[in-house]
């Protein structure tokens, strides 16, 4: 990673004039985009269940660390981060208080690992069902995105 940003930086000291296709320095991004969440679902449960986990990517593209330290929807009572870990050979699930994105990094919560867990829902998900989730960040930053429900093999 440091490496390729190295020879990036290095392409752009050259003092020849690149290609007038040549991207010019990426533009700072938007205000509404200072974290960007792509690809959210929710996983699809049995009618009966009364919890679900959620899933997405999520960019932080500021120059500082972001801390994603909760999350709410209108559909579910509680929203907890949580994250998969081996222990005594039994995949366990476990609350997380806080995950830091770094700088222009991107955090992945994915089956297996961390997931948004939608506790308590007001009503069954059902296929192609859409969910809002508002991601919560220290300092007070939100960004709300709206899932689909999906089967795991299906997204
Ligand atoms: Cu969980």
């Amino acid at each position: 990673m440091n490496a390729l940003v190295g020879a990036c930086i290095a392409v752009l000291a050259l003092p020849v004039r690149l290609d007038a296709h040549a991207a010019p320095a990426a533009p700072a991004a938007p205000a509404a985009k200072l974290i960007s969440i792509t690809m959210p679902w929710v996983a699809a449960v049995p009618p009966s269940a009364r919890v679900s986990a959620a899933y997405m990517k999520i960019e932080n593209h500021t120059r500082e660390a972001r801390t994603l330290v909760g999350a709410s929807s209108p559909g579910a009572r509680l929203v907890e981060i949580h994250e998969m870990k081996m222990e005594h050979g039994m995949m366990k699930m476990a609350r997380v208080p806080r995950v830091v994105i770094p700088a222009q990094g991107v955090l992945e919560l994915e089956p297996g690992g961390l997931h948004l867990m939608l506790i308590d829902l007001e009503a069954p998900l059902r296929l192609g069902d859409t969910v809002s989730i508002t991601l919560h960040f220290a300092g007070g930053l939100r960004q709300t995105a709206t899932a689909k429900v999906q089967t795991f093999e299906g997204r």
